[in-house]
């Protein structure tokens, strides 16, 4: 359909920009090389959810690293508000980078776009960097 047509152009038109956007944001992976970065944008695939969707459960096995392309998130921890995100922000690293369960859970505030990419393709990736290389001595 005509609609499938455009969702589907407008992810690839600004995929890369806004994953790179994204991690140059977070503290782990500003520091990422320019080839890991484009890996990282390759495996990432594009999902949706509705309003008021759990994207992520405090307490859970965390197996997914988040970018928000569209649509506002919100984090609480034990009932609590954190804060909310929007767009062209990394959420979910932290479980899968301390190899913990996730540390806090996350709410669709809107109909969301994301882009995800999986626990081994990630550690994959953050494996080569010098930020974990280094912290293994
Ligand atoms: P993860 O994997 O623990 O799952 C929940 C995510 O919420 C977490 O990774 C972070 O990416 C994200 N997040 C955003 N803000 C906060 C915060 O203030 N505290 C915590 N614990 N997580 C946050």
């Amino acid at each position: 359909s005509q609609l499938t047509d455009v969702t589907l152009k407008s992810y690839g038109k600004n995929k890369d920009e806004l994953i790179q956007r994204a991690l140059m944001d977070n503290d782990f992976m500003k520091h990422l090389e320019h080839g890991q970065i484009l890996t990282i944008m390759d495996c990432m695939h594009p999902t949706s959810l509705t309003k008021g969707c759990c994207v992520i459960q405090e307490g859970d096995d965390g197996s997914t690293v988040y970018v928000l392309e569209e649509g506002m998130v919100e984090v609480t921890k034990q009932g609590k508000k954190l804060c909310t995100i929007g767009p062209a922000k990394v959420f979910g690293e932290l479980a899968i980078l301390y190899n913990c369960t996730r540390t806090a859970t996350v709410t669709a505030l809107t109909d969301i776009k994301l882009w995800a990419i999986d626990r081994q393709g990630f550690q994959t990736i953050m494996m080569r960097t010098g930020l974990i290389k280094h912290s293994q001595y």
